[in-house]
């Protein structure tokens, strides 16, 4: 269990966190920062004035402790409308910003278009982990995922092991969950593995799928597989599509608990992480999804893959695309 969980956002994501570390019992306390909602400059000031005494982040704390006796947890959650209720977080959980949403006609943007909002919203996300918890671990989710790490990473300059981004845990899920309903076996028996961007060039590397240690191609044909890894590249869209308000929420809170409870609980657990690649996989500088060993210091070790050729070039495109999104972030930050 950690003294504290700073949670950066309180919005789908965030509130799902906030309610399952509370359920779970892996911090003492949860800190939770949104500046929701914010007071409309051209609303009546009469308006503005009820806003202001309004918060997603105070009212989301308040109404799990109100629940806290019926799941029987002694846990303290703090809320905030600025970055306070961060204070002596021991890792962080950044959700911040605008998620994709789909449009009237049923399009929605790629997670790339989030990048000039969302930027704006790192660099304050940012300032505020230096304000008030400048040692936590940093797991972050929000989108477009790999230059958000990008630029937190510019920003604060952790050790490497000790900043990470959240994307190959759900990626995987889902690529899992296909196989396994396809196979018409246990999810449990699916092992398997999405490297790469977060993105739709995302690798799902077919030759580690297995099915209980069988290789996924003695379960299921050529064609069948294909139609999953396209689907799997695609599955953010598929439910953004399907909800009309806003992206996935639950299987991404799932998955970053399930990387803060490999640090929390020092399992030097293997998983799909975002972390930042010093010459593995022929990248330097860039934050890609690998497999990493998570523990207690964060990113123990991030482990090569023997891919096919295939895989290796889908891979060098998957991180052409996350260069391509880094290098527009670098550009919009001397604008900001
Ligand atoms: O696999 C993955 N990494 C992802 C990422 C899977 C699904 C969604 N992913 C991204 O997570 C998504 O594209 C978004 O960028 C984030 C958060 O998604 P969520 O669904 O939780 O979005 P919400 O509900 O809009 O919540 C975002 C909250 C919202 O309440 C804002 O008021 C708040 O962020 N916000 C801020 N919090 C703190 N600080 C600042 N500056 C701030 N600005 C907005």
């Amino acid at each position: 269990m950690l003294k504290k969980i700073g949670l950066i956002g309180g919005g789908y994501i965030g509130g799902v966190l906030a309610q399952e570390i509370a359920q779970r019992g892996l911090a003492r306390e949860i800190g939770m920062t949104d500046p929701a909602p914010m007071p409309n400059p051209s609303d009546p000031p009469e308006r503005q004035e009820v806003v202001k005494k309004q918060s997603v982040a105070i009212g989301k704390c308040l109404d799990i402790a109100e629940g806290l006796p019926t799941i029987g947890r002694d846990i303290k959650l703090v809320g905030s409308k600025d970055y306070s209720a961060l204070a002596g977080a021991e890792l962080v959980i950044n959700t911040a910003g605008v998620p994709r949403k789909a449009r009237p006609d049923g399009t929605f943007p790629s997670r790339e278009e989030l990048l000039a909002i969302n930027l704006k919203v790192t660099l304050e996300v940012a300032k505020g982990i230096q304000q008030y918890c400048p040692n936590a671990m940093i797991i972050s989710i929000a989108n477009p995922l790999d230059a958000i790490v990008y630029t937190l990473d510019k920003r604060l300059a952790p050790p490497k092991n000790r900043i990470m981004g959240m994307a190959g845990v759900l990626d995987s899920g889902r690529y899992r969950y296909f196989v396994a309903e396809a196979a018409n076996v246990s999810v449990d028996n699916v092992n398997a593995i999405v490297l790469g961007g977060h993105g739709d060039d995302m690798v799902p590397v077919r030759s580690s799928c297995q099915i209980a240690g069988i290789p996924v191609t003695k379960f299921l044909d050529e064609e069948t597989l294909a139609k999953i890894e396209a689907r799997t590249r695609k599955a953010g869209g598929e439910v953004v599509g399907l909800l009309g308000f806003g992206s996935a929420f639950v299987s991404p809170a799932w998955a970053a608990l399930e990387m803060a409870e490999a640090v929390i609980f020092d399992k030097r657990k293997i998983l799909p992480v975002c972390a930042k690649l010093e010459g593995e996989y022929g990248v330097r500088g860039l934050f890609v999804g690998v497999p990493a060993i998570l523990g207690k210091n964060g990113v123990e070790k991030v482990i090569e893959l023997d891919l096919t050729p295939e895989e290796k070039a889908a891979l060098e495109k998957s991180v052409a695309g996350v260069k391509k999104t880094c290098d527009e972030a670098e550009a919009m930050l001397q604008t900001l």
